[in-house]
C-alpha cells in the first residue's frame, strides 16, 4: 500500500435545484468525507490506498461502503456500527460563490471509533499516513485516535501528511487551535490555506506563514492560495507554482483532497516537489468544474491532457 488515512465519509445529498435549501424537493444522493475524497483522488491516479473508518450498520452506511470499496480503495479495516447511524450532509449551492455546508453527524458512527480502530501493522504496509484536521473534531476519542496514529506511524517510519481542514462548526476555536497547532508540529508535510493559516498564527503573509509553519516543525509546507496557485516552503527554498484558470467554477467543495491527492500522488512517483505541486494545481482546479466531492477526480491520462492544454 502507498497511503493510509482514517476518518468520517458521509452521505452527501445536494439539492437538485439552486437558492435556499428550504424550497428543494428533490436531492441526488452522493458520498463525500476529505479522507475518501484524497484516497479516492488518488486511486484514480494508479496507486493504492487503506481507509481506516466507522460506518452506521444501516442501508446507507452499507451502499457508502460498496462505493469506497468499488472506488478501489482498501476496506478491510472499516467496522460497521450496530449502535449508531452513518453520518449525513447536505450542501446548499446557492449559487457558484455561496455554497453552505450543513452536517447530521453528531453522535455518528465514524465519530465513536477510538485508537482500537487502529491496526499497527496495517499503518506500517504504507509509505504514507494521510491526516485530515476534521477527524479530532469528531469527538474527544476520535482526537485521541488522530493522536495515537500519528505516534504509531511515525514510529514505524511513515511520512505524516497533514491538511488541517479547519471546520468551525465542529469545535470551539480554542479546541481547534490548540489541536491542530500539535497535529502540525508533528507533521513532515503540510497543506494549509492561507486563511487555515491565518487562524492558526495570526498572519496572513505567505513568506512569514510558511516560515512560521516550518518553524512548528514541518519539514514541507504548501500554501494554498486558491486561484492563485500554491507556493511551498522547505528549510532551503520557496516557490510560487501559478494556478491554473478554470473558466467556470461549479463546486469549489472538495478541491483541497484533489490538491492533496495531486501532491502525494506526485510525490509517490518521485517526482520534484514543485512539479508535484504542479499536479496538485492541476487536480484541483478539475475538481472546482465538477459538481459534487470526488465526481471531478481525474485519472492520469486526464492531468496529463489538462496541464498540456493549459500550457503549464
Ligand atoms: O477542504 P475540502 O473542500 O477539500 O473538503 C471537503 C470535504 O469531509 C467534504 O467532502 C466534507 O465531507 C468534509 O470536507 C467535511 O467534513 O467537511
Ligand atoms: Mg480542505
Amino acid at each position: 500500500m502507498d497511503v493510509v488515512t482514517f476518518g468520517e465519509t458521509m452521505v452527501l445529498f445536494t439539492p437538485e435545484s439552486t437558492g435556499l435549501m428550504r424550497y428543494a424537493h428533490t436531492f441526488s444522493r452522493k458520498f463525500a468525507g476529505s479522507e475518501t475524497n484524497f484516497a479516492i483522488g488518488l486511486a484514480r491516479l494508479g496507486h493504492r490506498v487503506g481507509w481506516i473508518s466507522r460506518v452506521g450498520d444501516d442501508e446507507l452506511g452499507k451502499a457508502l461502503l460498496s462505493f469506497v470499496r468499488g472506488e478501489g480503495i482498501d476496506t478491510s479495516c472499516v467496522r460497521f456500527d450496530p449502535e449508531a447511524p452513518t453520518g449525513v450532509f447536505f450542501k446548499e449551492l446557492r449559487n457558484a460563490s455561496d455554497i453552505n455546508v450543513y452536517y447530521y453527524r453528531k453522535g455518528s458512527a465514524a465519530s465513536r471509533m477510538t485508537s482500537a480502530d487502529l491496526d499497527e501493522a496495517y499503518l506500517s504496509r504504507a509509505r504514507f499516513l494521510f491526516v485530515s484536521g476534521i477527524t479530532p473534531a469528531l469527538s474527544e476519542n476520535c482526537r485521541e485516535m488522530t493522536l495515537d496514529a500519528i505516534r504509531m506511524a511515525k514510529a514505524k517510519g511513515l511520512t505524516i501528511v497533514f491538511d488541517p481542514n479547519l471546520r468551525r462548526k465542529l469545535w470551539s476555536e480554542e479546541q481547534a487551535r490548540e489541536t491542530l497547532l500539535t497535529i502540525a508540529s508533528q507533521a513532515d508535510i503540510i497543506l494549509p490555506g492561507v486563511s487555515e493559516g491565518a487562524f492558526l498564527f495570526g498572519e496572513s503573509d505567505p513568506h512569514k506563514l510558511g516560515q512560521l509553519f516550518l518553524d512548528a516543525g514541518a519539514k514541507l509546507v504548501v500554501l494554498k492560495l486558491g486561484k492563485a496557485g500554491a507556493h511551498y516552503f522547505t528549510p532551503d527554498e520557496n516557490r510560487l507554482m501559478p494556478g491554473f484558470h478554470v473558466e467556470r467554477v461549479v463546486d469549489p467543495v472538495g478541491a483541497g483532497d484533489g490538491f492533496a491527492a495531486g501532491f502525494v500522488s506526485g510525490l509517490l512517483d518521485g517526482l520534484p516537489i514543485a512539479d508535484a505541486v504542479v499536479r496538485a494545481n492541476a487536480v484541483g482546479a478539475m475538481v472546482t468544474m465538477v459538481n459534487g466531492d470526488i465526481e471531478g477526480l481525474p485519472e492520469r491520462s486526464d492531468v496529463k491532457r489538462f496541464i498540456e492544454a493549459t500550457g503549464e
